[in-house]
């Protein structure tokens, strides 16, 4: 009896695809299934990678595409990932603001290769120097491009990578002693070093790339992604939605900070970030000097999230070598205990507010363990950045700002026009 069927309901589809019938329905948005391991699976049985493999196949059963971020990466890591953001739930930003939107702003076809000359663009010279990245004097779809393809995306991330190496401090800045440091470290008793006494000290030879201890297991992976600490389960606002509203103290207690009452005028950027996330901490110094170019347009708030390796989880050596170690905190104290270390340890400028401890924005924003926003002044998404660490990109974000900053000077120059 199955096989007829099989076929007639294989002719039905052919016959709708090629009869030029309205296509199917796109998938309706049901709530998402709660992501839970089958029956009797906990994550210390997944140490065996043969059994983790034959889990994923009953995970892929179970939860059928189109599947949630988190599904998707629950099944990555059963099958081997070791969260290098080549696949799971790593994905590109999404941006409003983007070559297709620039390119028809600037009247410039957006295939054309010349790209945007100055004359065309509708901003300011600094803005334009933001955007034309490459600085060969026009802005084009290569300039902002931010996936992996990209070779200016490839260096950076090898640069950012060597930095936190040489950064011994973990605080995002490179001192004159740690540079002097690690002179002395490469040069021994010459008075020079080099480029393969460089690389043998730079080039981690631990399995994955990891430093040595640091490469996750499957059952630390899993146990992570479900205590929210390698990510948030949620997906957050889409672009072009509402920005959820948050109401978060600051970590004196003294103030409050509602998202609500800073949209209107300005566009908002979100930095959402913990202390122990290292490649965060290397980054966070490059968002501040975002907001220092910036911090006459628009308003930055960073909201410290749930920490991404605390000692209780997916432990870093790379952390515990810089003096960065916290457990998990399980009460909103605790939580701003760790917040003061990280307040101690980078001195952020920028305003910050503590997720409550059951990580209501967290949650909201998809914003674990690190992640970027920047909101219109409609209080509209705009931007949103890749899950980090690996999506946490201080210079696309500055792009989309920047874009977002000539788009709201663009129209309140147009409602100044209409009112005369
Ligand atoms: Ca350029």
């Amino acid at each position: 009896m199955r096989t007829p069927l099989l076929v007639a309901a294989f002719t039905l589809t052919l016959a709708a695809q090629v009869g030029g019938q309205p296509p199917p329905k796109p998938p309706v948005a049901d709530p998402p299934k709660p992501l839970k391991l089958p029956d009797g699976i906990t994550p210390d049985k997944l140490t065996d990678k043969k059994e983790a493999a034959r889990v994923a196949d009953l995970m892929e059963k179970e939860y059928p595409e189109p599947r949630s971020e988190a599904a998707k990466m629950l099944i990555a890591i059963l099958r081997g990932s070791q969260l290098d953001g080549s696949d799971g739930w790593f994905g590109p930003a999404e941006s409003r603001v983007n070559w297709a939107w620039l390119a028809e702003r600037s009247k410039v076809d957006p295939k054309d290769k010349k790209g945007i000359g100055k004359e065309q663009f509708r901003g300011t010279a600094e803005q334009f120097g933001h955007l034309d990245r490459n600085g060969d004097g026009a802005i084009t779809e290569a300039d902002l491009d931010w996936s992996s393809k990209s070779s200016y995306v490839m260096q950076s991330g090898m640069l950012n990578q060597l930095f936190r190496r040489m950064d011994q401090g973990g605080d995002g800045r490179l001192t004159r002693e740690e540079l002097d440091t690690l002179f002395k470290r490469l040069a021994k008793d010459r008075d020079h070093f080099t480029a393969d006494d460089f690389r043998r000290a730079m080039i981690p030879r631990g399995p994955m790339g990891f430093s040595p201890g640091d490469a996750p297991t499957i059952p630390m992976l899993v146990k992570g992604l479900f205590g929210n600490e390698i990510g948030s389960m949620t997906e957050g606002p889409k672009v072009g939605e509402q920005a959820p509203d948050f109401t978060l103290n600051t970590p004196d207690g003294q103030n409050t900070v509602q998202l609500s009452k800073l949209v209107g005028s300005k566009p908002v950027v979100l930095v959402f970030g913990n202390f122990t996330c290292g490649p965060f901490r290397g980054l966070y110094p490059d968002v501040e000097a975002v907001a220092r170019r910036h911090k006459e347009s628009a308003t930055f708030v960073m909201v410290y999230v749930r920490e991404a390796h605390p000692t209780d989880g997916w432990k870093m050596q790379q952390n515990t070598r810089v003096g960065v170690e916290a457990k998990q905190p399980t009460t909103y104290d605790e939580r701003v205990e760790v917040c003061e270390q990280f307040r101690k340890l980078i001195r952020p400028e920028l305003t910050l507010a503590v997720d409550g401890i059951t990580d209501p924005a967290g949650t909201a924003y998809s914003g674990m363990p690190a992640r970027l926003y920047v909101i219109d002044p409609a209080g509209k998404v705009a931007y949103k950045s890749g899950r980090g660490p690996f999506g946490f990109k201080p210079g696309e974000m500055e792009q989309a700002l920047v874009m977002t900053l000539s788009e709201t000077a663009a129209e309140k120059e147009k409602a100044t026009a209409e009112k005369k």
